[in-house]
């Protein structure tokens, strides 16, 4: 049997599991702190992760081993991260009653909680439902929480755009009942205690084995690509006549996750494939899936992703089944392409006599110190203004529909608690985001949120000191080469390599079309500054009128920036 048709191991879970049921339910109900190895998989689908605290292990000082605190990160998908406030109040209680007193906004604009010990997973992933939001399929080999821009611009396209996602979502949810046999029953009586859940036996779409790796989606507009599309397995980028969304250009084949020691992995930007009108939309992301379903690597999971398939099979292949499984023939792409990147920071206009305020959460996490309440302030303002809440891929809210009346008190409200107003942040650390990283994630070689902030502090002095600091560029650091915080096309990517030194990747673009190259391995944290202070300075003297650091850096070529150095 060669490699290819020698299935991994997690595919002969899935297709033991019986719809992602496996024995999850009997082990749900065991006095255990954690999941067996099958079941650790399944649970991915239902949008939860089995972890451990990697600061509290602990060796035991008979046997010598190692004894986990587990945990579980909960996950919810939260399609172009619309939710309102009751939500995120909800979100706010639990992680204080159940989890470890945090929140995190994810790259995808989701919320992830941490620390929920075994016994209380199924009371979180209730009361998740009970609010209306879900966990299901926020990770698994299925399609992920679908992103588009939050913005809550009345214009015509934004609603139909973010309306897409939700449509996506919903269609390429899986369809198995064991979700709510699982999660939304009651313990005692087995009855359902939420209304709803597919009755289906099967799965439509992915069928008993789901995709051989996870699946990602999203969906730009060209002038506003702040869901970086083009690192998305499957991406829509709206094209627009006259005011009116005519369509779509759709691209497939993005992807960064990357193990260096493996060279056939690489970060990937996905290729045009064809033009859609908004009605074939979902029947062509449907395809897509369908074709990776069918022709996906099953038998590696290290060049399973999409990404790989099209990357081996060409664009014209992936195109041609693509029209084979829709049962039409698509149209050419567009020349529509996205040129700019919104974060949506600070003040704006709906466009309907009301306001949203970009708020900007430091690397997506909600905490509470002495100094800084973050938690405090949304309790607050999700209870005194009610506004809608909106996710962004930086990892930040909006909040929405606020009346002129109203901008001063959430302002007030957020300087009440120590908290910066997006206009007092600088703009490097606005454009900086950063992955989970350690504690919790168990594929950190480094640090990544918990250290950002002060490799920014010291970055701040250097562009101040150049006159430098209103220049925009895009800072992304994880702590592995997953590339979590999508570095791999910033303007300046640290990537956790080996502990406490980074790979410092330079020549993306802010808005996401270019992948960077290598600048410099294993950089120790303390020198990614002085590494980078010699760069700054040229860029200072040698751009050209209105380059940005990530072209100067691609046009410059690694070998003069080395020179600089
Ligand atoms: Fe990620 C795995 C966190 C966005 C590529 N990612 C993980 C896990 C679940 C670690 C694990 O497998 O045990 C991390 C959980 C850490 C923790 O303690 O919470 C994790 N990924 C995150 C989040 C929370 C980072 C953040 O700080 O915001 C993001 C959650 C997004 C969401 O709401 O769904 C997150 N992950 C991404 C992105 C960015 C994106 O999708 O836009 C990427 C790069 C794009 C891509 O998928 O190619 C990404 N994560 C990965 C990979 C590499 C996949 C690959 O193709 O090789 C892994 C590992 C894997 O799948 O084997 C991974
Ligand atoms: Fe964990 Fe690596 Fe993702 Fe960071 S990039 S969250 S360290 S998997």
């Amino acid at each position: 049997m060669s490699d290819e048709e020698k299935l991994s191991p997690v595919e002969i879970i899935k297709e033991a599991s019986n719809y992602l049921r496996g024995t999850i339910g009997s082990e749900l109900r065991a006095d255990t702190t954690h999941f067996s190895k099958p079941d650790i998989q399944l649970l991915k689908f239902h949008g939860t992760y089995q972890q451990d605290d990697r600061e509290t292990r602990v060796t035991s000082s008979e046997g010598g081993k190692s004894e986990k605190s587990f945990s579980f990160m909960v996950r919810c998908r939260i399609p172009a991260g619309i939710m309102t406030s009751d939500h995120l109040l909800a979100y706010l209680d639990l992680c204080d009653e159940i989890g470890n007193s945090t929140v995190k906004v994810t790259t995808r604009q989701a919320i992830q909680l941490h620390g929920i010990i075994k016994s209380d997973l199924k009371k979180c992933i209730r009361r998740i439902n009970d609010v209306g939001q879900s966990t299901l399929s926020a990770c698994g080999d299925v399609n992920r929480n679908v992103m588009a821009c939050p913005a809550p611009y009345h214009d015509g396209i934004r609603p139909q755009v973010q309306k897409l996602a939700y449509d996506l979502a919903m269609h390429l949810a899986p369809k198995s009942k064991a979700y709510h046999e699982l999660w939304l029953t009651d313990d005692e009586t087995g009855e359902k205690t939420l209304a709803g859940g597919s009755d289906e036996f099967f799965e439509p779409i992915y069928g008993k084995v789901y995709l051989p790796r996870k699946f990602k989606t999203a969906i730009a507009l060209p002038n506003d690509n702040c869901v970086d599309v083009y690192t998305n397995c499957l991406g829509y980028i709206a094209v627009i006549r006259n005011g009116e969304l005519i369509g779509y250009n759709v691209t497939v084949g993005g992807g960064l996750g990357t193990t260096p020691a493996i060279k056939k992995t690489a970060p990937m930007l996905a290729r045009r494939m064809a033009f859609c009108t908004p009605e074939q939309a979902v029947a062509v992301g449907e395809a897509v899936v369908k074709v990776q379903r069918d022709f996906g690597n099953r038998g590696d999971r290290k060049v399973g992703r999409l990404k790989y398939l099209v990357a081996s099979r060409g664009i014209e292949w992936f195109r041609s089944k693509v029209e084979e499984y829709l049962g039409e023939k698509l149209a050419d792409c567009t020349s529509d392409d996205v040129t700019e990147h919104n974060d949506h920071i600070g003040w704006d206009q709906q466009g309907d006599g009301k306001w949203f305020y970009g708020f900007n959460v430091e690397n997506g996490r909600l905490y509470d110190n002495e100094n800084r309440q973050w938690k405090k302030a949304l309790r607050d303002i999700c209870t005194i203004l009610k506004p809608e809440i909106r996710l962004t891929a930086h990892q930040s809210i909006l909040f929405c529909n606020i009346e002129e009346k109203d901008k001063q008190k959430l302002e007030r409200l957020i300087k009440g608690y120590g908290l910066p107003l997006s206009e007092e942040i600088s703009t490097v650390r606005r454009w900086s985001i950063a992955c989970v990283a350690l504690p919790t994630c168990s594929l950190a070689i480094t640090e990544s949120e918990r250290v950002l902030p002060s490799v920014i502090d010291e970055m701040e002095v250097e562009l101040q000191k150049l006159g430098l600091e209103k220049e925009k560029f895009t800072v992304r650091m994880t702590g592995c080469p997953n590339g979590c915080a999508r570095p791999y096309n910033a303007d300046i990517g640290l990537v956790g390599k080996a502990k406490g030194k980074y790979t410092l990747f330079l020549g993306g673009t802010r808005i996401g079309t270019r992948l960077a190259f290598v600048h410099k391995d294993l950089v120790p944290m303390e020198q990614i500054v002085p590494t980078l202070k010699p760069i700054f300075t040229a860029f200072r003297d040698l751009r050209q009128p209105e380059e940005s650091f990530g072209d100067f850096c691609n046009r410059m070529g690694n070998t003069r920036l080395q020179a600089f150095a």
